[in-house]
């Protein structure tokens, strides 16, 4: 098993619960390397999921997003990736709610809408990687920030 580091976010309308969502991060075991908060305007917004550009959910994903400051994470625990994912939960609320009550999403994802799911983690090494870079530009991270063996950051 490896440390990683892995990107969370507490979305907008999650904000007023973080608190709660970062007791979590410290009962989950995981240290916060970083901490920032953000007001994404709707391009930023655009470049962080454009993986889906062009969905139908795409144009209220991104005013979702941008409706209010986000905060954002660098998390590094072992397997902090897979980790993070499964105590988020399902994407969709009324998924987690029905399969994984205790997960973030299920807790602090709106129930009205599967869309609004209050928090966000990278699905992979390699998103990680980028995400964090998106997010945290001015730190200077060894190119295998997420790997075995990373050197500690500056
Ligand atoms: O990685 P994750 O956040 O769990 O899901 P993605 O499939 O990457 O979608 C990103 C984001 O988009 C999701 O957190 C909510 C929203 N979304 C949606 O509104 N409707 C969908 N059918 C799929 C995703
Ligand atoms: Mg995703």
């Amino acid at each position: 098993t490896a440390i990683q580091r892995t990107l969370a976010l507490i979305k907008p309308d999650a904000v007023n619960r973080a608190t709660e969502i970062e007791k979590t991060i410290g009962e989950e075991g995981f240290t916060i390397v970083e901490r920032r908060t953000v007001k994404l305007n709707k391009s930023e917004a655009e470049q962080f999921y454009e993986e889906h550009t062009g969905k139908p959910f795409f144009e209220s994903l991104i005013e979702y997003m941008t409706a209010g400051e986000v905060l954002a994470f660098i998390l590094s625990r072992e397997e902090a990736v897979a980790h993070w994912r499964k105590v988020l939960g399902p994407t969709k609320v009324s998924v987690a709610r029905q399969d994984a009550p205790s997960s973030l999403r299920a807790r602090f994802g709106d129930p009205d809408n599967d869309s609004h799911n209050g928090t966000h983690g990278s699905d992979a090494v390699a998103s990680a990687q980028r995400e964090i870079k998106f997010f945290f530009p001015d730190l200077t991270l060894d190119a295998a920030l997420t790997g075995e063996g990373a050197k500690e950051y500056l």
